[in-house]
């Protein structure tokens, strides 16, 4: 593998302009900065897993940080370049909502088959509150994973099937709002 570069070339500033909501000086200076985190440019799980330690001191993020980095990974080559990065980033950090709920549709759809099942949703809440701990104070009615994935079937799954359709995800997130506020969770923490 070749030496990176330190700056973005021209034509791939000019994609990256077009597949992101960020500018020019923004774009460089995220490259920069992603290449001092990661000199070789290949960010691999490791890597993501520390940089999420980072910010969740306390609890265990590493679960999450998987889930997460599969995401990112687009290609699933199992490493995170900078154009998956920032793509990544853009919708999670400046997507409108539609582009954020379809994000968020593939990070609970662990298997990628088109459904949300009750499972995968547990997995992905489990590990949401294995990093945050008990940072927040919770209702009564979500002070388990369980009780929180039950909540949010109640509310999204329409057709009493166990799993949520790409159509039941985005009503019920556009019917509650706290499904978006938890998405928020991950904003800027990369
Ligand atoms: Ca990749
Ligand atoms: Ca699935
Ligand atoms: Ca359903």
């Amino acid at each position: 593998m070749g030496k990176s570069q330190s700056k973005l070339s021209p034509e791939q500033l000019a994609e990256l302009q077009k597949t992101t909501k960020f500018d020019k000086k923004e774009l460089q200076q995220w490259y920069k900065g992603f290449l001092k985190d990661c000199p070789s440019g290949q960010l691999d799980k490791q890597d993501f897993g520390k940089i999420y330690k980072q910010f969740f001191p306390f609890g265990d993020p590493s679960q999450f940080a998987d889930y997460v980095f599969n995401v990112f990974d687009e290609n699933k080559n199992g490493t995170i370049d900078f154009k998956e990065f920032i793509c990544a980033l853009s919708v999670t950090s400046r997507g409108v909502l539609d582009e954020k709920l379809k994000w968020a549709f593939q990070l609970y759809d662990i298997d990628g088959d088109g459904f949300i099942t009750y499972d995968e949703m547990l997995q992905i809440v489990r590990s949401i509150y294995k990093m945050t701990g008990q940072m927040v104070p919770l209702p009564p009615d979500e002070d388990t994973p369980e009780k929180r994935v039950d909540k949010i079937f109640r509310g999204m799954d329409r057709d009493r099937d166990a799993r949520l359709t790409y159509d039941e995800f985005v009503e019920g997130s556009k019917r509650d709002p706290t499904i978006v506020k938890a998405l928020s969770l991950y904003d800027g923490l990369v």
